[in-house]
């Protein structure tokens, strides 16, 4: 399989006691054999998929109002979620002071209308909802991981290892994804030298030959998200309470991910995303079993 790692199955332990309550408690998982892609679907990956098939993103389209009840008329439009910095420190508890919702943002504009993916082709797509990443996924002949799946994939074989590549968040000074280093959201000091997204494979792969299984885009998976009254740092949703989408479990976290405020660029991290969601630093990659 072209770009695909085959993994055989295995049992391993999964799961974080250390770091946030949504990931306890460790235990024993067993997968079966699966082949998982390399890396995160990359914008020139995903443009293929849409010439093929002509399929218009969840971003592209103007949301129904039923499904956003109270949502001004205004906003149901075509858009999605775009980080934007902020000049200094702000309230962390509320995302609005780093998301905002954008009007022509999408996959071919990752910023907004004015912008577009011009040498960033090897780049994670992002900006896609679950429904897209399925849609792609059935259309390679492949499948989206259970969060079993990809958190097997993204330990490399290293038992209950804090990071996918060990315990040191940077070992010998060498940065070993993308990340957030420095105060989030206004102060990223780019020691990894990436702001955004960063080319897949910039960083070594983990001990299967996997690469951005940690950092650079959260990954879309199959599995439902139970919500446990937990904090959703990273996944913000345009409605917060009696949501119209059910949630599914992203792995994997992000290059806005930073120790200050989340610190889930590791195996065991999860947030839940409503489906629905589509936002600037959110990709996936799929599975073939
Ligand atoms: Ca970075």
């Amino acid at each position: 399989m072209k770009n695909m790692v085959e993994l055989p199955g295995g049992t391993f332990r999964m799961g974080s006691d250390r770091f946030y309550p949504e990931e306890r408690p460790v235990r024993e998982v067993t997968v079966e054999g699966f082949h998982v892609d390399r890396h995160p679907v990359t914008v020139a990956e995903f443009r293929r998929f849409v010439k093929a098939t002509g399929h218009v993103t969840w971003a592209e389209k103007a949301p129904v109002a039923d499904d956003y009840p109270g949502a001004d008329p205004e906003d149901l439009v075509p858009g999605s979620l775009v980080f934007r910095k902020s000049s200094g420190p702000v309230d962390l508890r509320d995302f609005r002071n780093w998301w905002s919702w954008t009007p022509g943002a999408d996959w071919r504009h990752p910023e907004g209308p004015d912008s577009n993916v011009g040498g960033r082709e090897q780049h994670p797509v992002t900006h896609v909802a679950c429904s897209d990443a399925a849609a792609y996924a059935a259309w390679a002949g492949k499948s989206l991981p259970t969060e079993a799946e990809w958190e097997y994939a993204s330990r490399g074989g290293l038992d209950g290892a804090t990071f996918t590549w060990g315990e040191e968040f940077a070992p010998k000074g060498r940065m070993m994804a993308n990340t957030w280093q420095g105060e989030f959201p206004w102060q990223n000091l780019l020691l990894d030298r990436y702001e955004g997204t960063s080319p897949v494979e910039t960083y070594p792969p983990n001990g299967y030959g996997l690469f951005d299984m940690a950092g650079n885009v959260w990954e879309w998976t199959a599995d439902d998200f139970a919500r446990q009254g937990s904090h959703m740092c990273c996944a913000p949703s345009r409605q917060e309470d009696g949501e119209a989408f059910p949630r599914k479990v992203i792995k994997g976290g992000s290059h806005l991910c930073a120790p200050n405020y989340c610190l889930r660029y590791r195996p065991a991290a999860r947030q839940g995303e409503t489906v629905d969601s589509t936002t600037c630093h959110v990709g996936f990659r799929c599975v073939i079993r």
